[in-house]
């Protein structure tokens, strides 16, 4: 059986990187990927409209410096295409094709206590002995579909936003939409104009705010590639980690006309985060403060749509307290003649017909339904495979509730890796990839040491604690409660799939807060793991 020192699962932003690190560490390591590429998540999700709601400068890696500071993104926003050439360029560059395995899928992975190695079985019918396992399979990867009678029955054409087909002609369709998370703006706002009929069909009006997106003048590239040490600075001792400025001023500390001007003038500027974070220091945790940016958006959203009855259906009545929306002018889009909201709260699908939507109010006769779901966040993609440790398998690990130790190991599964897994920071992901390869990597170096210096070449286990692990879900826990995203039904709690006992799923303590976490633990022995052998 072919026997290698680490086998990375999954080529986007995190398994690339991973193999990267690993290369550096001299390892002999392969990457294998369910898809034909790289790319991950900007691989599946090609639907029209997809981009990054990231800002350009910060939605990249930040090690490669000069790549950094030659790289060209012509907008504030990336597109999916251009993620995806700028994740396959850096492949190149980095001459990382050549430990890829492309259309190859882990199928189960068992960890040996008598070798110390786990072996992984592939869909290809390979076996592979490795010794460690790192699994970078995404966070907004595995695509829920939603549980609604007769779907099976529909006639026309189907698509899930998460696995969109290379190509379509939605061209004189009459398209629904079901979904209205990031995803679901972005596809309604691209396919309105190439459609003769969209209806988007809404469970939950959202909180969209203006991206301002625009061409980036070669005098702000300069500016950024001046300062962007600085900049990275500032996003990794940042809470959200989007390179915008994280106000700390209450906002109920200011006049009601300060309040106003400064909503305006972000709104003006755009970027969700920007709104959320740089108003007021206490959005997302005070009531009182997250109304007033309610009351604001509400206001704009019944100014920007003529027409009243969609107005109402598009104005959303609970707490600004999800991950924030933004795209342009997506409220302008229902102005359209030939774009129609459905309230599902008002009107709720019975059933999905031959020719339809079915709701308890008409049928809606469409040629396109586009699922814009969401996703099994965080775990999704683990629970389809079989990942069995000392003792239990994950799934076993999991049955009570979704766990980690920092996101990135579970006790009871020595050498195993979760790049990004459940309880990781809910932050832009590009730097809180950074931050998690970093740390795994220091800890592979630390074994790699050990082994060849005190264990004789044998196999060094790196293993989280049952009690590191349990202390650290309960910090998410607290975390959790500390803010108004609990009172929001949302995928950070999982609370998006039908009959999930809801749970947080992220670590939802800012990056600045996590990073000093690590390195407490670095800074004493690596707490919470041992390493034996
Ligand atoms: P989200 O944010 O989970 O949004 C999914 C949307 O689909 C949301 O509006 C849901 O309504 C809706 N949904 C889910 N199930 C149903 C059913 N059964 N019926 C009607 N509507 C439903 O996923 P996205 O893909 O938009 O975004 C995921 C992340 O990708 C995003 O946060 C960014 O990081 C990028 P609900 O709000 O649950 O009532």
């Amino acid at each position: 059986m072919p026997s290698i020192d680490a086998l990375v699962v999954g080529a986007g932003f995190a398994g690339i990187y991973q193999l990267y690190k690993l290369r550096e560490l001299g390892l002999s390591v392969k990457l294998i990927d369910k898809a034909s590429d790289v790319g991950g998540t900007w691989y599946w999700n090609r639907y029209p409209g997809a981009n990054s709601d990231s800002l350009s400068e910060v939605y990249r890696y930040s090690w490669d410096k000069e790549d950094l500071l030659t790289y060209p993104w012509p907008n504030h926003y990336v597109s999916q295409k251009e993620i995806w050439d700028y994740l396959k360029h850096v492949v190149k560059r980095h001459d990382l094709r050549k430990y890829m395995q492309f259309s190859t899928e882990l199928e189960s992975a068992s960890f040996d206590s008598s070798s110390s190695l786990w072996t992984a079985q592939l869909s290809t019918g390979e076996t592979i002995q490795t010794r460690y396992l790192l699994t970078a399979l995404g966070t907004w990867s595995k695509v829920n579909y939603p549980v609604i009678p007769g779907i099976e029955k529909f006639a026309g054409e189907k698509y899930h936003t998460g696995n969109w087909p290379k190509h379509y002609d939605f061209k004189g369709k009459r398209v629904g939409v079901i979904g209205s998370g990031s995803t679901g703006v972005q596809v309604t706002i691209a396919l309105a104009d190439e459609v003769k009929e969209l209806i988007s069909f809404q469970r939950s009006p959202q909180y969209i705010v203006p991206n301002g997106d625009g061409p980036v003048s070669a005098e702000f590239r300069d500016n950024v590639n001046k300062n962007y040490d600085e900049i990275w600075d500032g996003v990794r001792n940042s809470y959200a980690a989007h390179n915008v400025k994280e106000s700390t001023i209450p906002a109920m500390s200011v006049s009601a006309e300060e309040r106003e001007r400064v909503f305006e003038s972000l709104w003006q500027q755009g970027n969700g985060f920007r709104f959320m974070f740089s108003a007021f220091s206490d959005i997302v945790i005070s009531e009182e403060a997250n109304e007033e940016a309610c009351k604001f958006i509400r206001k704009k959203i019944s100014q920007i749509v003529e027409d009243p009855v969609k107005a109402r259906k598009l104005s959303p009545d609970g707490y600004y307290a999800r991950r924030p929306i933004t795209a342009p002018a997506y409220y302008e889009t229902f102005n359209k003649k030939h774009v129609d909201i459905v309230d599902l709260r008002e009107t709720p699908i019975t059933e999905i017909t031959e020719k339809g939507i079915l709701t308890n109010e008409k049928l809606h006769e469409l040629d396109v339904i586009v699922f814009a779901t969401g996703f099994e966040v965080a775990d999704g993609n683990y629970t389809t495979l079989t990942i069995n440790g000392r003792q239990q398998s994950l799934k076993e690990h999991w049955a009570e509730k979704t766990t980690s130790y920092l996101g990135v190991t579970e006790a009871g599964f020595p050498n195993m890796f979760l790049v990004v897994g459940p309880l990781s920071p809910f932050n832009n992901f590009p730097p809180t990839i950074e931050t998690q390869v970093d740390f795994i990597t220091g800890l592979i170096s630390k074994a790699e040491a050990k082994r060849k210096e005190e264990a004789s070449g044998k196999v060094v286990l790196i293993e989280a604690t049952q009690q590191a692990e349990d202390d650290y879900v309960e910090a998410c826990r607290v975390l959790g409660t500390k803010n108004l995203f609990r009172k929001e039904k949302s995928y950070i709690f999982g609370a998006n799939i039908a009959g999930r006992k809801p749970n947080i799923l992220f670590w939802v303590g800012g990056l600045v807060h996590y990073r000093k976490a690590l390195q407490d633990v670095v800074d004493n022995g690596y707490r919470g793991f041992t390493f034996s052998y």
